[in-house]
């Protein structure tokens, strides 16, 4: 088992994803970030455990890591976070 594909560009980034408050509680990502649109939402796991509570837990996973929407623009950002 692999990391899930959404969570990773086959080109990888090798720069600063700019997190917000780096190692002092995590916020999200800064304007700007090179991680922003560089997922792959087709790849997003099932919401199994129905993080919005709609009962529906064989759509994408709705939420990112501090509770906004998954995915906003054209295209996912890498990892845990998505600029809103
Ligand atoms: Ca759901
Ligand atoms: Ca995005």
């Amino acid at each position: 088992m692999g990391v899930p594909s959404a969570l990773y560009s086959p080109e990888e980034i090798d720069a600063n994803p700019a997190i917000t408050n780096a190692g002092n509680g995590n916020d999200g990502l800064q304007s700007g970030s090179p991680v922003t649109g560089q997922g792959a939402g087709a790849e997003l796991p099932a919401d199994v455990a129905d993080l919005d509570g709609d009962s529906d837990v064989q759509e994408a996973t709705p939420l990112e890591r501090v509770g906004g929407t998954r995915v906003v623009g054209a295209e996912v950002d890498l990892g845990a976070y998505e600029i809103q």
